[in-house]
């Protein structure tokens, strides 16, 4: 029989925070409410640096396994947020003894400090936070930059590095530069085939994936009431290809009738902006105007109507991901199927977001509509989207309801992934190709929540109780942290790679089944660092000792992986001088000790030889400065800081785990 709900006793849980009434005359945003009852520190000028106190977090093992450590580092006995929730869901192929080491160290290290433990099958984190978890009001850290999703809910759900994460577990403020905000006004209503991923692609193709850096994205207006909740936190998880902070929808009828389906009414509050509510920027999109969208290779922002693309032969579609895996998604795509048999050429593949999803399905009937079609069942997990499994063939056309499409990410390295919604991808499915969606008919209605939906929270494992010895299990896979020396005050430097616009954190750190099993053993994962775009970076940054990486405009996009930092760091990366940096990129980079300095004059960029010596005087850096460093051959050149003093003391210190013991 199954478990009933009831017998899940959810972690110790602070009663919903009730926002207090304005106190000026200004109205507010929701992102400026949240963050005004969370803050402890900083301001809430645009830019300046915010400490906000956070409710909940996330962890995920192929960042988690890092966070935990660090976490352990800190001597402090159990997680000090309301919830921390542990989750196994990207490295679930269990090839030798790698992943599943890590998973018996996030068992023990989640029942030892006090998480909730969500073992590997169980399915996505964004996925199984929203149905479970996250509630309006709240603010989430997560180490994974789809922590978003939790948006789609009225939280204000953040992405960062394994250890900001753990420091926010150990209770401290997570600081953020205080985000300017852009109302996104959505006006009339999705039809025919247009879907919630077309909203965001949409957005995509017009702000590009840095058009999003310093800001919240908050959703308002007529079209909102339309969107499920899982539409919403679609929107939301892709926000973070904008290079957003994050997104945000109210939480109104249609966020409340979610939760009572999942059996959590009572975490739901009412949560708006007020009718004169300021933003910095504004935004319209008529839903009505929508079409079916597509992004092309290799970026999430090179977006065209899916009728251009009519007559491209796909090798594969894979549907799935924290993106476009709820149940509406998958039954949408059922009921598109079913009774039909998919092209035989097409390999086509389905992770569910959640066993949740995977049971509703299967109670309905949808489940076999879909494998009876020809479409492969993945594990719930990320699967396809980081190359964990299911890439395409050599020079393949992939057609995926993902959110990133980076080069290689697939672990194809010549392959080319298109971004679509769940419906095109059942069209293309079925014919193997795209098509023009006006020859499509009639699109499947979407269907709505039961009112009560099948519960899998007996599943999670709660942790020890507080006191009780619990033995944390470590396998040959977890190799302890290593400590790194402070900043010197003379830095001598060598140029070790220079590269262009937009490099994804997936350049620098590969993911893929081989190496994301190295994540816990940062001295074999650093022998892959930009393996796929200069096969030579790892000697070159050896033989350097201390290396500088120059970039253009936002260099560590995508992930909130940290070993983009700390696996460069352990090769003797120093600083990286770019145009623009990433948000979680530099703070990773600061978390590890890593210079993030910028051109004064952007111009300089191609005055800098590939492999320049460089000097810097560190006792000339000031927070938030500009100073000259000396570049052979160029000269003085002027670079900039928007650093805080604390991060400069970080910096200092050779990272935040030496300055936290300090
Ligand atoms: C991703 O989608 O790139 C990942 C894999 O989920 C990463 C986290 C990681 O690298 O472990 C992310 O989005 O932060
Ligand atoms: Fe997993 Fe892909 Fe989502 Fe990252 S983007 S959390 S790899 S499903």
């Amino acid at each position: 029989m199954r478990p009933a709900p009831a017998d899940f006793i959810p972690h110790d849980r602070a009663a919903n925070e009730r926002f207090a009434p304005r106190e000026n005359n200004m109205g507010q945003s929701i992102t400026h409410k949240i963050i005004a009852a969370h803050m402890v520190g900083g301001s809430m000028e645009p830019g300046k640096a915010v400490d906000l106190r956070i409710d909940q977090t996330l962890t995920q093992d192929a960042t988690g396994t890092m966070a935990w450590l660090q976490f352990e580092a800190m001597d402090v006995p159990r997680v000090k947020t309301d919830l921390s929730v542990s989750y196994v869901d990207h490295n679930t192929l269990q090839m030798g003894f790698r992943n599943p080491d890590d998973h018996q160290f996030l068992r023990t290290t989640a029942r030892k400090f006090g998480a909730v433990f969500s073992a590997p099958g169980t399915g996505i984190c964004h996925q199984l936070h929203l149905e479970n978890f996250v509630k309006p009001g709240v603010t989430l850290v997560g180490s994974d930059s789809h922590t978003p999703t939790g948006g789609g809910m009225g939280a204000l759900a953040m992405g960062a590095g394994g250890l900001s994460v753990a420091l926010a577990m150990a209770g401290k403020p997570y600081t953020i530069p205080m985000p300017r905000v852009v109302r996104v006004w959505l006006t009339g209503r999705l039809t025919g085939w247009a879907a919630a991923k077309d909203i965001i692609l949409h957005l995509l193709g017009r702000l590009t994936v840095k058009g999003g850096v310093g800001k919240v994205f908050e959703y308002a207006g007529p079209g909102v009431a339309a969107l499920t909740v899982p539409d919403r936190a679609t929107i939301t998880n892709m926000g973070a290809e904008l290079g957003a902070t994050t997104s945000i929808f109210p939480s109104d009828e249609t966020t409340r009738a979610f939760l009572r389906a999942q059996g959590r009414e009572q975490d739901w509050q009412e949560l708006t902006a007020d009718a004169d509510a300021v933003y910095d920027e504004e935004i319209t999109i008529n839903l009505s105007e929508l079409e079916p969208l597509a992004a092309q290779p290799h970026m999430p922002d090179l977006v065209v109507p899916v009728a251009q693309l009519a007559g491209l032969k796909v090798n594969q579609v894979a549907i799935g991901s924290c993106t476009n895996s709820s149940y509406a998604d998958l039954r949408q795509v059922a009921d598109i199927v079913a009774g039909h048999r998919l092209c035989e050429s097409t390999d086509t593949c389905i992770s569910p977001g959640s066993k949740q999803v995977l049971d509703m399905l299967a109670m309905e009937g949808a489940l076999g509509d879909i494998l009876l079609s020809g479409a492969r069942l993945l594990e719930c997990s990320c699967g396809p989207c980081i190359g964990m499994g299911g890439s395409p063939v050599s020079a393949g056309v992939s057609v995926r309801t993902f959110n990133r499409n980076f080069e290689g990410r697939s672990g194809t390295k010549d392959a080319r992934v298109y971004l679509v919604s769940p419906l095109t991808a059942a069209m293309v499915a079925l014919r193997g190709e795209f098509s023009d969606p006006a020859t499509w008919g009639e699109a499947p209605v979407q269907p709505s929540l039961p009112d009560d939906v099948p519960s899998i929270r007996h599943l999670f494992v709660q942790p020890a109780p507080e006191g009780e010895d619990v033995e944390i299990l470590r396998g040959p896979n977890i190799v302890p942290l290593e400590k790194f020396p402070p900043l010197p005050d003379t830095l001598d430097a060598q140029v070790v790679l220079k590269v262009e616009d937009n490099i994804t954190t997936d350049h620098i750190m590969p993911a893929g089944a081989a190496i994301t099993a190295l994540r816990s053993n940062v001295p074999a994962i650093a022998e892959h660092v930009f393996e796929r775009v200069d096969a030579g970076f790892v000697q070159r940054a050896r033989a350097a000792g201390n290396g500088v990486i120059v970039a253009r405009e936002n260099y560590g996009q995508g992930s909130s992986r940290e070993h983009a930092a700390l696996a460069p760091r352990h090769l003797g990366i120093r600083a990286v001088l770019a145009c623009s940096l990433a948000r979680i990129h530099r703070a990773n980079l600061v978390n590890f000790g890593i210079l993030p300095l910028t051109f004064d004059n952007p111009a300089d960029y191609a005055r800098i030889p590939a492999d320049a010596a460089v000097r810097i005087d560190t006792t000339k850096l000031a927070a938030g400065g500009v100073m000259p460093v000396s570049i052979a051959g160029v000269g003085e050149v002027l670079v900039r800081n928007d650093l805080s003093a604390q991060e400069l003391d970080i910096i200092r210190a050779g990272g935040l785990l030496n300055y936290v013991k300090q």
